[in-house]
């Protein structure tokens, strides 16, 4: 029997964790066993508040019933029903209903299971339309220092983080980075859009003299760079980017997996930022997280160029056995919903102020260098310990779980996005509990 007083230890476990310190995590594991609203509990019974909403990705709260009621009818009437050369009524329906709350003209949708597939399939689309075109020698593609766009490979390559990609061997030919654009020196404590830098768009010019902008395919980038520590756009930049896209013939992608779905108070960051890009790449709050799924947006231009070929051909040899899988759909049919039912699309515009108040009023606090924030996103930045980067806000994730709050941390940058339904009153009592670490982490 399973004592449930005292856990069996994990530390022969067969689980070989994601992303994790696994024999540091298993020696003392941090378990979440059920969760509610903008809470874990705790296989103990202990509340924890959600600061990161699961991983950016549980923007409506947990558990919530009319998702888990889809969920429930769905997997009892249609578990599985391929999507090649075949159908089922909800992939269709699902697309219409992103279609009809896509931006611009980015109406027809790409389904996948994840953030990562939907990259690859955009930069997969990228290349293929160009080559549709007569432009096949448009065969690069640019990604940017610092980005994150998932694990798959075109992901990894096109990414900025070093650590992520340094082990992987040579990766995908054919890729290269502008610059990041984080600088704390000029930028450090901005509010919202810092002020300078739009001109840093300019590196991409950079990249048509060195490639020629013939054989560039597409540039990808974040419009907010959310797991390379919370790097908001300065302002004018995106615009730039865009226009400088418009210039060579490239193609703009915005991977929207964490700003898309309400985070940044619009629902997409796209409309956030007024800027347009030419595919999108969606997942996480898709589904409120609940069931995996990811989704490409593209334009209407970029949909025709591959109907233009004999009409019994497949148009676009790629997708996944679960593309519009029947319990995603479900999901995220019961998902949108919730959001435009509850106004989560714009929740974080109306609470963006006072959560920009509560972030900036830690700095002052030990070893806090910087502090960023945009919709109800924000990073806190440590200094990191000589000889010892991440170590300081590791310990700050620990003591959090402990005083019950689960936060993200990358290197030494606290990383906050709490569930879009959350109450100020909650938001005190997350910051309250970081004050609460920061001042008692050295
Ligand atoms: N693009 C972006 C912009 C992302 O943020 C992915 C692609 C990949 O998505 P999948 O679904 O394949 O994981 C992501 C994922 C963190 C963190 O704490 C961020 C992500 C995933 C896990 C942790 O920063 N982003």
């Amino acid at each position: 029997m399973n004592d449930r007083a005292t856990p069996p230890s994990l530390e022969n476990s067969a689980f070989f964790m994601p992303f994790s310190m696994n024999r540091h995590f298993k020696k003392a594991p941090r378990l979440l066993a059920r969760a509610e609203g903008i809470h874990y509990f705790t296989p103990e019974g202990r509340k924890l508040i959600d600061g990161i909403s699961g991983l950016w990705c549980v923007n409506a709260g947990h558990c919530r019933e009319k998702i888990v009621r889809a969920v429930q009818k769905q997997v009892a009437e249609l578990d599985f029903a391929p999507t090649f050369q075949m159908g089922h009524p909800l992939a269709f329906e699902f697309a219409d209903k992103l279609a009809s709350l896509a931006p611009a003209d980015l109406k027809r949708i790409f389904f996948t299971n994840s953030g990562s597939e939907s990259v690859d399939t955009a930069l997969k689309l990228a290349l293929a339309y160009h080559r549709a075109r007569g432009e096949g020698h448009r065969v690069r593609l640019i990604g940017r220092e610092r980005g994150y766009h998932g694990v798959n490979f075109g992901g990894t390559a096109v990414g900025g983080m070093v650590g992520n990609r340094k082990i992987f061997g040579a990766l995908v030919a054919g890729v290269d980075h502008i610059r990041h654009t984080h600088d704390p020196e000029k930028n450090a404590f901005s509010r919202g859009q810092p002020k300078h830098g739009a001109e840093l768009a300019d590196d991409l010019e950079r990249l048509c003299a060195l490639h020629d902008p013939s054989t560039i395919a597409a540039l990808i980038v974040e419009p907010v760079a959310c797991s390379g520590g919370v790097l908001v756009p300065p302002v004018g930049y995106l615009e730039r980017l865009r226009a400088i896209c418009d210039r060579h013939g490239i193609l703009l992608i915005f991977d929207e997996v964490i700003t898309g779905w309400g985070r940044l108070g619009k629902t997409f960051g796209t409309q956030h930022f007024n800027v347009i890009p030419d595919l999108i790449t969606t997942a996480k709050g898709i589904t409120n997280g609940t069931v995996p799924m990811g989704a490409v947006f593209m334009r209407e231009q970029l949909y025709q160029a591959f109907m233009t070929g004999p009409e019994k051909a497949i148009e676009m040899p790629h997708g996944y056995t679960y593309s519009s899988h029947p319990l995603a759909c479900a999901a995220g049919l019961a998902t949108m919903q919730v959001y435009e039912e509850e106004g989560l699309f714009t929740r974080a515009a109306e609470l963006g102020s006072y959560w920009e108040e509560q972030a900036h009023a830690l700095k002052g606090l030990p070893n806090v260098i910087d502090i960023r924030n945009i919709g109800l996103i924000a990073a806190i930045e440590l200094a990191p310990r000589a000889g010892a980067p991440g170590a300081r806000a590791l310990d700050a994730h620990i003591k959090a779980f402990e005083r019950g709050a689960y936060i993200r941390v990358a290197a030494d940058i606290i990383a906050l996005a709490p569930p879009l339904i959350i109450a100020k009153s909650d938001i005190d009592r997350l910051f309250d509990i970081v004050r609460d670490v920061l001042k008692t982490t050295d």
